[in-house]
C-alpha cells in the first residue's frame, strides 16, 4: 500500500487531521490499534473551544454539533459555600460548546466512512521506519499477516501511550512532566444537570466539577486519591460525597440516578519537545498531556492538527517546506500556554495533600482576587474559551 500521509491513531487528533487533509486533496490512511466501538466507549472531554468548532465546521462535520451542542457563555467557580459566575462571553465575545468527545469522534468517523477514506482498525504492532529519509514507511499486523505502507509523512496521533513518540531516539527528545498527587473520579448519569453552566468547586474535602453532555445527561467529577478504585465508590457514596462538596443550593437541587459509567483518571502535565522528527510529526496527546481542569486536551489536539494540515497543504500545493519546518515551534507556543493555564486552574481548585497553611491562604486569596478583579476574570476567560491560533 502507498499513501501520502500515514496517520497512527484514530482518536480525535487522527480523525480530524484525516478530514482536514482530505479537504486539501491529500491522501491519507489511519491505522488504529482498537476497534470503532472501543473508541466510542471512552468517555472523555466535553468542552469545545470556538476554534475547535470552527475546524469541525471547515471539514463539514458540525451539523449534529450545532443541533445538539450546548453553547455556554460562562462558568461558575464555587468556594467557601458560595458560587461566583464568570461571564466569559462578556469578557471575550466568545463562547464554548458542550458536546462530548464521543460525539465529535462519531461524527468524524461517519464523515470518513462517507468520504470512502481508509481506516485500518485492529492494526497490531504498528512500527515506524525511516522517518529520517524522504520515504518513511510503517508496518503493522492484521489477522496474522504483516503489511507495509510506504508514505511521504507519518503523523503520530496515537495518544500518550502510543508507539510514535516511543519510536524517536531518546536523545532527540526532551520531556517535561508534572504528576499531581490526586485523580478525578468521573460519573456519567442519565439525569438533568444541576445547573445550566459548569460549576468548578474548591472544597476542603477536595475538588468537584459539575458538567454535562446534554440537558438530560450529566457528568460529575470528584477529586480522589491516586490509589483509589471505582469499586470503592458505589453510586450512593458518590452522590453523598458530591453533595457534601457542592454549595448548599446545588446540593439541595442535585438530581441523582444510576451511573452509566464511572472511571478514575490520574492528573498529569507533560510536554515532549520537539514535535517533529524528520518526516514524523507528533500531534495531540502523543506530544502533550494536560490535567483536565482547564478542558484543554481535545482542543490542543485540534489546534495541533490545524497547524499540521496547513503545513502539509503548503508542502504539496506550493512545494514549500516552510510550514512543516515551523510546525513544532508554532504548535508548542500554543501548547505551553495551555499547559500553564491547566496547571494554574488545577493548582487553584484542588486540595493538595500535606499542604501547609500558607499555601491554603494563598489559594484562597487567588480565588478571592479572581472574583473581585475584572482583569483576572478576563484572563481566565480568554484562556478558557481558547487562545487564538
Ligand atoms: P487519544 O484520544 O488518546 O487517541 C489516540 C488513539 O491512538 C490509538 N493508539 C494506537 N493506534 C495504533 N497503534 C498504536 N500503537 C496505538 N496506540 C494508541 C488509541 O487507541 C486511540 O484511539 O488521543 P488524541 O486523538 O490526541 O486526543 C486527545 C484527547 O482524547 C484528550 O486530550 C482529551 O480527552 C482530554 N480531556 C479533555 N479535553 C478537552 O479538551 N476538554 C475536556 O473537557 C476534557 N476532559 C479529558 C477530559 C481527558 C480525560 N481523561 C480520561 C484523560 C476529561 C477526562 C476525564
Ligand atoms: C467534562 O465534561 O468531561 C469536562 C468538562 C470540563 C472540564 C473537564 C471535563 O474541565
Amino acid at each position: 500500500m502507498r499513501t501520502q500521509v500515514a496517520i497512527i491513531g484514530g482518536g480525535p487528533a487522527g480523525l480530524l487531521l484525516g478530514q482536514l487533509l482530505h479537504c486539501y486533496g491529500i491522501d491519507n490512511v489511519i491505522f488504529e490499534r482498537k476497534d470503532r466501538d472501543y473508541i466510542l466507549g471512552r468517555i472523555r472531554a466535553g468542552v469545545l473551544e470556538q476554534g475547535t468548532v470552527g475546524l469541525l465546521d471547515e471539514v463539514g462535520v458540525s451539523a449534529r454539533l450545532h443541533h445538539d451542542g450546548l453553547v455556554h457563555h460562562g462558568i461558575e467557580l464555587a468556594f467557601g459555600g458560595a458560587r461566583h459566575r464568570i461571564d466569559m462571553a462578556r469578557a471575550t465575545g466568545k463562547t464554548v460548546t458542550v458536546y462530548g468527545q464521543t460525539e465529535v469522534t462519531r461524527d468524524l468517523m461517519d464523515a470518513r466512512l462517507a468520504a470512502g477514506l481508509t481506516t485500518v482498525y485492529n492494526a497490531d504492532n504498528v512500527s515506524l521506519h525511516d522517518f529520517d529519509s524522504e520515504q518513511p514507511c510503517i508496518r503493522y499486523e492484521k489477522d496474522g499477516t504483516t503489511h507495509e505502507v510506504v508514505c511521504d509523512f507519518i503523523a503520530g496521533c496515537d495518544g500518550f501511550h502510543g508507539v510514535s513518540r516511543q519510536s524517536v531516539k531518546p536523545d532527540a527528545l526532551t520531556t517535561f512532566e508534572r504528576v499531581y498527587p490526586f485523580g478525578w473520579l468521573g460519573l456519567l448519569s442519565e439525569t438533568p444537570p444541576v445547573s445550566p453552566e459548569l460549576i468548578y468547586t474548591n472544597h476542603e474535602r477536595g475538588f468537584a466539577l459539575c458538567s454535562m453532555r446534554s440537558l438530560h445527561r450529566s457528568r460529575y467529577y470528584l477529586q480522589c486519591t491516586l490509589d483509589d478504585d471505582v469499586n470503592n465508590w458505589p453510586d450512593e457514596k458518590f452522590w453523598d460525597e458530591l453533595k457534601r462538596r457542592l454549595d448548599p443550593q446545588a446540593a439541595a437541587t442535585l438530581i441523582t440516578g444510576p451511573s452509566i459509567e464511572k472511571s478514575i483518571a490520574p492528573l498529569r502535565s507533560f510536554v515532549a519537545e520537539p514535535m517533529r522528527f524528520g518526516r514524523l510529526f507528533l500531534a495531540g496527546d502523543a506530544a502533550h498531556i494536560v490535567p483536565p481542569t482547564g478542558a484543554k486536551g481535545l482542543n490542543l489536539a485540534a489546534s495541533d492538527v490545524h497547524y499540521l494540515s496547513v503545513a502539509l497543504r503548503e508542502f504539496y500545493a506550493e512545494k514549500s517546506a516552510a510550514g512543516i519546518d515551523d510546525y513544532s515551534r508554532r504548535a508548542l507556543a500554543r501548547v505551553w500556554k495551555a499547559e500553564r493555564f491547566s496547571w494554574w486552574m488545577t493548582s487553584m481548585m484542588h486540595r493538595f495533600p500535606g499542604t501547609d497553611e500558607f499555601s491554603s491562604r494563598i489559594q484562597r486569596a487567588e480565588l478571592a482576587y479572581l472574583i473581585d478583579s475584572d482583569a483576572a476574570k478576563t484572563s481566565l476567560s480568554e484562556n478558557y474559551v481558547g487562545l487564538p491560533y
